[in-house]
């Protein structure tokens, strides 16, 4: 994909102000810090376009992002922060939810987890609603550059195997480090986005 302009639109608290212009959407969710907003960077080719931190959390609203005046990416705010505040937690839960069940742009959700943990308890719930929702799934393990080929592949293959149920196409191992698994992952989106 050339990517010919980006924009930061807005950040979004309550669905009643997503954009209004109908324009096809991938979100990006997972764990808090397993490096949505990195990923989100490295395919658009920006440094920070996404805030990013080593401080979990800090994604916190629904983010757009415009590329190309034709899509946008949504940043979503990170789940299982165990720090946060009952309330805040709360709070985020129900935007992800009324954004996943109200959105009708959305085209599919990039499902980021770490390729060194795996899907964690709550990784697999959100996998398992998006699917009730029939909501195309395209599920990265980013980190790669963390582990040896082999490891890596060993993961991948033991993580396919624990999602079965879920019939995912693949999982395409990602880093934000180095770029590994940027092609494939934009023409995942990239076909998502051509249905
Ligand atoms: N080694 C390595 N580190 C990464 C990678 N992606 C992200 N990180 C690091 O992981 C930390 C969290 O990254 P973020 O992109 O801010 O994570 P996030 O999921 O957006 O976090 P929240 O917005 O808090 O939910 C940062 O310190 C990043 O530098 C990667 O592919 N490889
Ligand atoms: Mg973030």
């Amino acid at each position: 994909m050339k990517i010919t302009s980006v924009e930061f639109v807005k950040s979004v608290e309550n669905i009643v102000h997503l954009p209004k212009d109908n324009l096809k959407e991938i979100a990006f969710a997972g764990r808090s810090n397993v490096g949505k907003s990195s990923l989100i960077n490295c395919l658009l080719n920006r440094k920070k376009i996404a805030r990013t931190s080593s401080t979990p959390g800090k994604t916190r609203q629904l983010n757009y992002f415009k590329i190309n005046q034709k899509f946008y990416f949504v940043d979503l705010p990170g789940y299982g922060f165990a720090r946060a505040a009952k309330t805040e937690k709360v709070q985020w839960q129900r935007l992800i939810e009324s954004f996943l069940t109200q959105s009708k742009n959305l085209q599919g959700v990039v499902s980021i987890i770490d390729s060194r943990i795996g899907p964690t308890k709550l990784d697999l719930q959100l996998l398992e609603w998006l699917k009730n929702l029939n909501i195309p799934i395209i599920l990265i393990a980013t980190k790669s550059d963390k582990l040896s080929k082999s490891a890596l592949l060993n993961r991948v293959r033991k993580y396919s195997n624990q999602l079965s149920d879920l019939k995912l196409k693949q999982i395409t191992p990602f880093s934000a480090i180095n770029g590994a698994g940027k092609i494939e992952l934009w023409r995942e989106i990239t076909t998502l986005m051509e249905h």
